[in-house]
């Protein structure tokens, strides 16, 4: 997740403020300190894992399963990023660095540029086991690290990166952030078994992970980037439609195209609602957006 400063958040947990405490580097990397950990840490992550790891069994997409095994992810306590980047390294080139908490987009841009994914050191606090606004440990290096050592999705996500330079340029960040938060975080894959989830604020949430597949709630439409550049998302709560790409090779293809006629044809469309469903959507399932109204009590 990543739409919200640090300095919106309410005052940090035991588990963050240590290593705000931490002196940080330049580019924003700070030292994991895998060795304070404490077993209560451990033993979170370890019941975050599980527990998500059985709500993922013929959700999450083949790719995904894999690469958790390939990087030897498991119920084993907090990962040592030094080490799990070795493995991850020698498969695609990436590395994981710990950071405090959100970065600065250009720094953010910069690591993923240069094969670099930034993770949160910290550990979400028992309290907020469930959902947490800002990208913990287990948000990143479960949610987001294992489809790096994918090799196609590997590329997607440097490209994404240096194409988030570009947007920066060219002030164009909102759209590229609708991008990422479409797929990287909240994207769903057709497989051969039907629709999978691939994004990595899905993988990380149990609840979500249900309701992207299985409720009638939200829309589901086929992936379109200009569409999704334009289409608008709430940060605090599930997502109302969510987008489906035929293929990571699909996705890496549609991240090296021009965006500079992109932009432009943006510049000029309307922004399109979060429920909202527009003419030349290929639509997969209509929602019904129960889910929503009754929030807003509308029923
Ligand atoms: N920082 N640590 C961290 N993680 C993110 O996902 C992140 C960030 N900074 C900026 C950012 N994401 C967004 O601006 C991009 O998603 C567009
Ligand atoms: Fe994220």
């Amino acid at each position: 997740m990543s739409t919200t400063t640090a300095a919106e958040l309410p005052d940090h947990s035991a588990e963050k403020s240590r290593y705000l405490a931490a002196p940080r580097q330049a580019d924003f990397t700070i030292d994991q300190q895998w060795a304070s950990y404490s077993a209560a840490e451990h033993d979170r992550w370890d019941r975050l894992f599980v527990r998500a790891g059985k709500t993922l069994r013929d959700r999450a997409c083949d790719e995904y399963i894999s690469a958790l095994h390939a990087l030897q992810l498991s119920e084993s306590g907090i990962p040592d990023l030094d080490k799990l980047s070795d493995r991850l390294e020698k498969i695609t080139g990436w590395r994981v660095v710990p950071v405090r908490e959100l970065v600065p987009d250009d720094i953010f841009f910069d690591h993923l540029a240069n094969r670099r994914f930034p993770a949160g050191a910290f550990i979400r606090p028992e309290h907020e086991l469930d959902y947490l606004q800002e990208p913990d440990i287990f948000h990143d290096v479960f949610g987001h690290v294992p489809l790096l050592a994918n090799p196609v999705y590997a590329d997607f996500m440097q490209a994404y990166g240096k194409g988030g330079q570009r947007a920066l340029g060219l002030g164009r960040l909102g759209n590229l952030a609708r991008l990422y938060w479409y797929t990287v975080e909240f994207g769903l894959l057709q497989s051969s078994k039907g629709l999978r989830i691939f994004g990595a604020g899905i993988l990380s949430s149990t609840t979500e992970s249900v309701f992207a597949l299985e409720d009638a709630s939200p829309n589901r439409v086929k992936f379109d980037l200009e569409r999704v550049m334009r289409t608008k998302y709430v940060i605090s709560d599930f997502q109302q439609s969510y987008f489906v790409v035929d293929s990571f090779e699909k996705l890496l293809e549609d991240s090296y195209r021009d965006f500079g006629p992109i932009y432009a044809r943006l510049g000029t469309a309307d922004d399109i609602e979060a429920d909202q469903l527009v003419a030349e959507d290929r639509v997969l399932t209509r929602g019904t957006l129960a889910y929503f109204k009754a929030k807003r009590g509308a029923v």
